[in-house]
């Protein structure tokens, strides 16, 4: 995919019609709101994301199916072919959506550093390891503010100090290599996770990432089997080898 080696990022304009963005977005509407139904306290707390929209019984095997469908197809699949260096594997679906209180400050940082890895270690896996996420918004929306190349790129102090906290810095705080990527209603932003980046809130933002890393054993740790298709779903979909644990 032009531009992604190298900047650790594409944003695809109109990828997406309406009729195939209809198809999820009921879907995706009937998980959140189950999903809020049970976790109020989490979202009155400050909670902007929800994950796993495969597993548990929010959704009926049916609406399973048509969101596996959407998350396997033949378009995806062709980006993902040019992304990762060999077949990847999917890890997870998430929605984001606003924070319950509008003045909730967003956060700079990289997935990787949640992840108990010194920062050595981060610095080497960044080099080789890839989780990318497909961001789809249901509607208008800020988007994403990334910093291009950070994907294989290290921080500058700045980055480092403001997405850590160090030296009275805070993660909310601009930084000088940011780009932000607006996005609208049948947009996607590919995006890889190792990347510096934040979201944009506001504009009662509602947005489905899906998420796919290299098939790898330290990859594997983080996948949670009850996300993946069952046996009858996988009989719909194409692309099936995103699915073989
Ligand atoms: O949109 C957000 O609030 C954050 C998104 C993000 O950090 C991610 O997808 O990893």
């Amino acid at each position: 995919m032009a531009g992604y080696q190298e900047q650790g990022y594409v944003y695809l304009e109109n990828f997406f019609s309406e009729t195939e963005i209809e198809a999820i977005e009921k879907i995706l509407r009937k998980f959140h709101e189950k999903w809020l139904e049970d976790n109020v306290a989490y979202y009155e707390k400050g909670l902007l994301n929800s994950h796993s929209l495969t597993s548990g019984n929010y959704l009926n095997q049916e609406e399973k199916t048509a969101l596996f469908q959407f998350i396997s197809q033949d378009k995806l699949q062709a980006i993902l072919k040019t992304v990762f260096p060999k077949t990847p594997i999917f890890l997870n679906t998430q929605l984001f959506f606003d924070p319950k209180n509008s003045e909730q400050k967003n956060y700079w940082h990289r997935d990787i550093q949640y992840t108990g890895m010194s920062v050595e270690e981060q610095k080497t896996a960044i080099q080789n390891q890839n989780v990318v996420h497909f961001r789809i918004p249901m509607k208008k929306e800020s988007g994403i503010e990334l910093v291009p190349k950070t994907h294989r790129e290290w921080d500058l102090l700045e980055e480092f100090e403001v997405r850590n906290s160090l030296n009275g810095a805070v993660p909310s705080d601009n930084l000088k290599r940011g780009k932000v990527i607006g996005l609208n209603r049948g947009d996607v932003l590919v995006f890889s996770a190792n990347m510096i980046h934040r979201g944009i809130y506001g504009q009662d933002r509602f947005s489905l990432d899906v998420l796919f890393c290299d098939d790898i054993p330290q990859m594997r740790n983080f996948i949670d089997r009850n996300n993946y298709p069952s046996k009858e779903i996988l009989e719909n979909l194409n692309n099936t080898e995103l699915f073989e644990l």
